[in-house]
This record gives structure tokens, sequence and C-alpha cells, in this order.
């Protein structure tokens, strides 16, 4: 399971309980680009052991905005990357976990989405997405994007809102990186989208292989696996531009910097947003460089829209996935390490404060579907 480390609501205690023996964490304190230190990953590893677990995978070491885009002191963070990668391997880690969404990582339209059973999960609408962008953001020259058609609905979306409603809709776009308490102000947003204004998707992509270039061979040499997490939602947002959504993405990007060390979190959750994404077929194709599963449900409609399910009902095919998972380990002799990635707030849970998508109770029922999936498979 993920822990957000000493500030985390849900203990290391908790996680232990849940059944789990590794850990997933990050050192969230540290502000993106700066390295991270031997002595603060030595003893987040020492925390981590001493509640009985190992921590073997990093989720994430964030990359800085100035490495995506290839501004400012890009080449230095870079460099501090690099070093940070050499203190993990240090301390025995082997998998580490990254993105390359520019700006924002995952966003919802609703973070408090009301299931019919009473617990709560995490919405995207992708017409409240228009109407924030459009309406709320205020985005310059944002409705060239859309058609006529979809700023009209989106103008209706935000007319039948209420204002609490509305409030809501800002607070969960806007929402902070994860492990973050604090929210993006709009002009923090803006600003950062305006700086991506004249990147597009092959220029991103250049971004990504130049930066692989840099830290591939260093992570093959220490016997490290990096693992990209895919684009969430798998689409363009606030007129960003995507390059990790597809499986000819995916493709690519192995292909690009062909090292055994650069290769995939396999997100079900993101990549099965798009339907055309055949989940247990891409398993099978990339599966020898998948590092890092994250198994997450999710149901879909036509329109783009989707909320998160649980884990076993949903789009997502999760008994052919866990099949191909297994059979994948079996075939390559090896254990992938995996987590319920997210799970509905519930139970006691509904009245605490928890990281939306990671409150304890959700992602523990998670888990244990999950492994129970896993041992009638095996
Ligand atoms: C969402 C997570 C992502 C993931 C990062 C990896 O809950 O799966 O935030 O940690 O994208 O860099």
């Amino acid at each position: 399971m993920r822990w957000f480390g000493p500030g985390d609501p849900v203990r290391l205690s908790d996680i232990r309980q849940a059944g789990c023996s590794g850990v997933v964490t990050a050192l969230h304190h540290i502000p993106p680009g700066n390295v991270w230190p031997p002595e603060e990953i030595d003893e987040r590893r020492r925390l981590i052991r001493a509640a009985g677990m190992e921590w073997t995978v990093v989720e994430s070491l964030p990359v800085h905005e100035d490495i995506k885009r290839q501004t400012g002191n890009g080449k230095r963070y870079i460099q501090n990357y690099q070093e940070s990668l050499r203190n993990l391997a240090a301390a025995g880690l082997q998998v580490i976990t990254y993105n390359f969404m520019p700006v924002l990582d995952w966003l919802r339209t609703d973070i408090h989405y009301r299931m019919p059973d009473g617990s709560l999960g995490l919405y995207f609408r992708k017409i409240a997405l228009v109407a924030f962008d459009l309406f709320l953001l205020k985005r310059p020259d944002a409705e060239k994007e859309y058609g006529a058609g979809e700023i009209a609905r989106a103008a209706q979306h935000l007319k039948n809102m209420s204002a609490e409603e509305q409030t809501d809709l800002y607070r969960s776009t806007l929402l902070g990186l994860p492990g973050s308490k604090e929210a993006f102000t709009a002009t923090q947003v803006l600003n950062a989208l305006e700086t991506y204004r004249h990147i597009d998707a092959k220029e991103l992509k250049g971004h990504l292989f130049y930066f692989l270039e840099q830290v591939i061979p260093i992570a093959e040499q220490l016997g490290l696996k990096l693992a990209i997490h895919p684009d969430d939602p798998p689409f363009p947002v606030l007129g960003l531009p995507r390059i990790v959504s597809t499986e000819s993405d995916l493709k690519e990007i192995l292909s690009a910097i062909p090292s055994p060390a650069n290769g995939l979190c396999f997100c079900t959750g993101s990549l099965g947003v798009r339907a055309e994404n055949d989940l247990a077929g891409m398993m099978q194709r990339l599966g020898s460089r998948i590092y890092f599963l994250h198994l997450r449900n999710i149901t879909r409609d036509a329109d783009g829209n989707f909320y998160e399910a649980d884990h076993l009902s949903g789009d997502v095919d999760m008994y052919s996935v866990m099949k191909e998972a297994k059979m994948l380990m079996r075939r390559e002799n090896r254990s992938i390490p995996m987590r319920p990635d997210h799970g509905h707030q519930m139970l006691d849970d509904l009245n605490k404060e928890t990281y939306p998508g990671y409150s304890a109770i959700g992602r523990l029922r998670g888990l244990a579907e999950l492994r129970g999936l896993e041992a009638g498979i095996t």
C-alpha cells in the first residue's frame, strides 16, 4: 500500500494490519528537483522496517517542470535526479515511479462523488472540466479548443450547479499533488499552463526521451528500474499535451531507450479510461518491462466521463488483468509489486480527513478483493 509518510492519517501499523509486507512511499516534503539525501532515505526506510515491512518501491521521484519544459535549471535538476537515484540504490530501493504529466498529476472534477452504497469515490466529468476551464479558471484562449456546442453545454452545466457545487468543482480540480494538503491557486496554475503554451506532444516527448537518455544508463548501472506512470486521465486536459496514454505511446517510450531499466508502472485505472486500451493484451505485449502494477477499476461512458468503481467491478476486466500478471510473473520468474490503487472513502473513514483516494478502509477492501482474486487464479 502507499503511505504518504509520517503526516499520513493512515499509520504504518494500519498498513501492516491490511496484510502488506511492502510499503510504497516518497519523501513528499522534499520539493521537486531537490536531491533526496541519504540520511532522509535511511530514516524513512528505518520507520518502515520498525513497523515490520520493507520499502522497495518509490512513488514518486518527481520530475521538475524545468526538465519537462527544458527550461531554466533543467540540466541541474537532471543531475540532482541522478544523485537521488544513486542515494536510493545505495539504500536498497529497486523501483522508482515517476510521471511526465505537465503541471498537474491526476485530475478529477469531483472528489466526493457519492456511490449508491453511500461511500465516496472520485469522478471525472468532462463537461465540468470544460466549465471549470472556461468560466472558473478563465484560461486565456481556452474557448478556441472547444466547439460551440460544448461551450454552450458547459455554460448550462455551470448554471445548474449551486454555488457550493461550483466551489467544490474548483477545489477538486485545483487539488495539489498527491501527498500534499495544499491546493494550487488559480494564478499558479494559469502561470504554469502558460509556460506550456508552445510545447506540443511531439516536443514534450522529445524532452522525455532526453531525460531518459540522461537517467536510464545510471539507473541500469545501479540495478534500478524506472517505471513511468501513465497520464491520468489519458487525454489532453486544460490545453496540456499528453504523451503516456496509449499502447503506442508506451511502445515508443520503451523502444526509444531500449534498456531494461526503462520500464512502466502499469496503472489499469488510468489506461482503462480509453476503451481501445486492451489492458490484458498490453500486458502480454509489454509485460517484460512492467515493474509496478496499480490495480484500479473505473466505469466510463462514451463522453469521456468516468468514476472510480470498486476494484472488481467496472470496465476493467480485473480477472483478465490479474491472470496476465500471474502468467507474466511465472513466465519471467519474478514478482511484480502491486498495490490497490485508490479506494472509496467508507465506513468510519467517512468521518475522517483523508487524502482523496487514499483512505485506509476502501483500499483495504480493494486489497482484500484483489488478493482473493489472485489466490483463486493461482
Ligand atoms: C494517483 C497516483 C499518481 C502517481 C503518479 C506517479 O493516485 O497513482 O499520482 O503516484 O502519477 O508519478
